[in-house]
């Protein structure tokens, strides 16, 4: 659990604003690990969005002229386990917040981050704005509930923005998350490492066959902007047009590390061998969620077309990015 939003404080800080970073209080030695180096630059602020009296006091002593709300309960697999939190966090904290702007700060222009997961058991592929949601876990629900809220406070005058992002990754990605997980795993593997968590030689992953249509953050918040940039406030869907499912994501990352998977076996029973024999991955059926979601493919037309956004970075780059930053992270470089 770390603090979020580097990118986005970055790329904020090239165009010259003032910076407050909300933050929660947690006893987590790592906790602020990603925006360290942004120390002096940005001001942290506590605050917490299931607890207004925090909110409002943030609100009323800043009054910020545009808030990005990235906070989040942000994994879909413990919104299962958590639903109530989930619920607190990613709905109510989105009406808590919308409602301190409303009564200190009228004029904040307001971004949302709302979520391709909120497509769900997808009804339309490729998914746009038009596309029915179909959330199928405890944070798409939370999400769709606080996206339903901005819309119906955009009728009351806010300036709000729901940004539909799909899965955006990057070498600051959490450990917790698929693509990172990998990354980091497939280093330790070739380094001789054993695995962060279960301290084994081989990784233990989940569904294989989900698909992700997966950017790279550093693109996804410059989108972000642009919305508020907007005279008038929309929801967009930020995408790169390409899926690829979590199989596809391990072959390309492993290949960049010289392993080549032969795969054995059928679902939970299905096992990954490099070309000596070796296992690197064995599916543990704990890691399958009580309801996943297939396939995510995002279509960013508008955002194309309004807001002149698209991605930069490709599927192929960013894989060999991460993989390459695990490793340089694992030889302490
Ligand atoms: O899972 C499968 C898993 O946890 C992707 C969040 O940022 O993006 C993210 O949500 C897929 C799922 O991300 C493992 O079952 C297989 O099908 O990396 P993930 P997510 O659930 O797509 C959206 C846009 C958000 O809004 C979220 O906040 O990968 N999978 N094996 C696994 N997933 C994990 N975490 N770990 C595994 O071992």
């Amino acid at each position: 659990m770390r603090v979020n939003g580097s990118y986005l404080a970055e790329f904020l800080l090239e165009k010259g604003y003032e910076i407050y970073g909300m933050h929660r209080r947690v006893s987590v030695d790592n906790y602020f690990d990603r925006v360290e180096y942004l120390k002096g630059k940005i001001k942290l602020v506590c605050g917490d969005l299931t607890d207004i009296g925090s909110l409002d006091k943030v609100i009323r002593e800043i009054k910020p002229d545009d808030i990005y709300n990235l906070a989040a309960m942000s994994q879909v697999r413990v919104s299962f386990d958590q639903k109530f939190l989930t619920k607190e966090i990613n709905w109510l904290g989105v009406e808590r917040l919308i409602d301190t702007i409303k009564e200190y700060t009228q004029n904040t222009k307001f971004y949302q981050a709302s979520t391709s997961e909120m497509f769900g058991e997808v009804l339309e592929i490729p998914q746009n704005e038009k596309t029915p949601f179909n959330p199928k876990s405890p944070y798409a629900k939370a999400k769709l509930k606080a996206h339903e809220a901005v819309e119906r406070e955009r009728e009351n005058g806010l300036f709000g923005c729901c940004g539909i992002l799909f899965n955006h990754e990057s070498p600051r990605r959490g450990l917790e998350f698929v693509t990172r997980k990998f990354t980091d795993g497939i280093a330790r593997i070739k380094l001789g490492l054993p695995q962060r968590e279960t301290g084994k030689t081989y990784l233990e992953m989940g569904n294989l066959d989900a698909k992700r249509d997966w950017g790279y953050a550093k693109d996804y918040v410059k989108a972000m902007w642009l919305m508020l940039q907007k005279d008038k406030p929309d929801d967009y869907v930020i995408a790169t047009g390409i899926n690829h499912s979590v199989k596809e994501f391990i072959e390309l990352a492993a290949g960049y590390v010289g392993i080549k998977i032969n795969w054995k076996g059928e679902g939970i029973n299905e096992e990954g061998y490099d070309k000596n024999g070796k296992l690197i991955i064995k599916i543990d059926p704990k890691l399958f969620r009580p309801t996943d979601v297939n396939q995510l493919l995002g279509d960013s037309t508008k955002a194309r077309n309004e807001l002149g956004w698209e991605p930069k970075v490709s599927f192929e780059e960013l894989v060999e990015m991460m993989v390459k930053s695990d490793i340089d992270k694992l030889k302490g470089k």
